[in-house]
């Protein structure tokens, strides 16, 4: 486990650790699985140090926009209610998980968890000023959640074993587009 250094302010942000991003899902990215039981004890840590711990998730209507039927770039995922859309169910969500529901609007997709979520106020309500971010896919929600909590001015850690991108090659590339946006990334290497 990289040295993780919970601090008040800080909060955990994990990124669509549903079912459908994993293997056997309907857009499963490898190595999804082992990303929860990865995380779960950074959960616990964070629990026992008083941070809040956020979870996203994509939930889609159906037919949404972002599915290749549709002219998007995807299967179809993460439909609403569905099992697909879950979170995974050896993810250890503490009590008072904070879910923050996203891809729910008919005319465009949310990748971030900032998207017009009211997520960025939200922290600042909370008086937090660093956000530690884990989850799927690296190259895609994860990405775009860590480059928008940049823009709106938040300290972003980036747990690398945490995460797992769609293709090597977009995880390369985000993980270049991160750190140049300051992402600190927390982890082996
Ligand atoms: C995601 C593809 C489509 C993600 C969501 O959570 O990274 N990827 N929708
Ligand atoms: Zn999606």
């Amino acid at each position: 486990m990289p040295e993780i250094d919970f601090q008040d302010g800080d909060a955990l942000i994990l990124v669509d650790l549903q079912n459908d991003f994993c293997p056997g899902g309907a857009l499963p990215i490898e190595g999804g699985h082992e990303v929860v039981e990865t995380v779960n004890p950074w959960i616990e840590a964070a629990t026992m140090a008083g941070i809040p711990v956020f979870a996203s998730r994509d939930w889609h209507p159906e037919g949404h926009i972002s599915f290749e039927a549709q002219g998007g770039t995807w299967p179809p995922h993460c439909l609403q209610d569905s099992r697909g859309a879950a979170f995974h169910p050896r993810l250890r969500l503490p009590d008072g998980v904070i879910k923050v529901t996203k891809g729910t609007r008919f005319d465009q997709d949310q990748n971030s968890a900032f998207d017009q979520t009211g997520l960025a106020d939200e922290l600042r309500r909370r008086g937090i000023s660093r956000i530690w971010i884990a989850g799927l896919a690296q190259d895609v929600c994860v990405a775009a959640t860590a480059l928008d909590g940049r823009r709106e001015g938040f300290e972003v850690l980036l747990m690398k074993d945490g995460t797992r991108p769609v293709t090597p090659a977009g995880g390369q590339e985000s993980m270049d587009a991160m750190q140049n946006a300051g992402v600190q990334v927390i982890g082996s290497d």
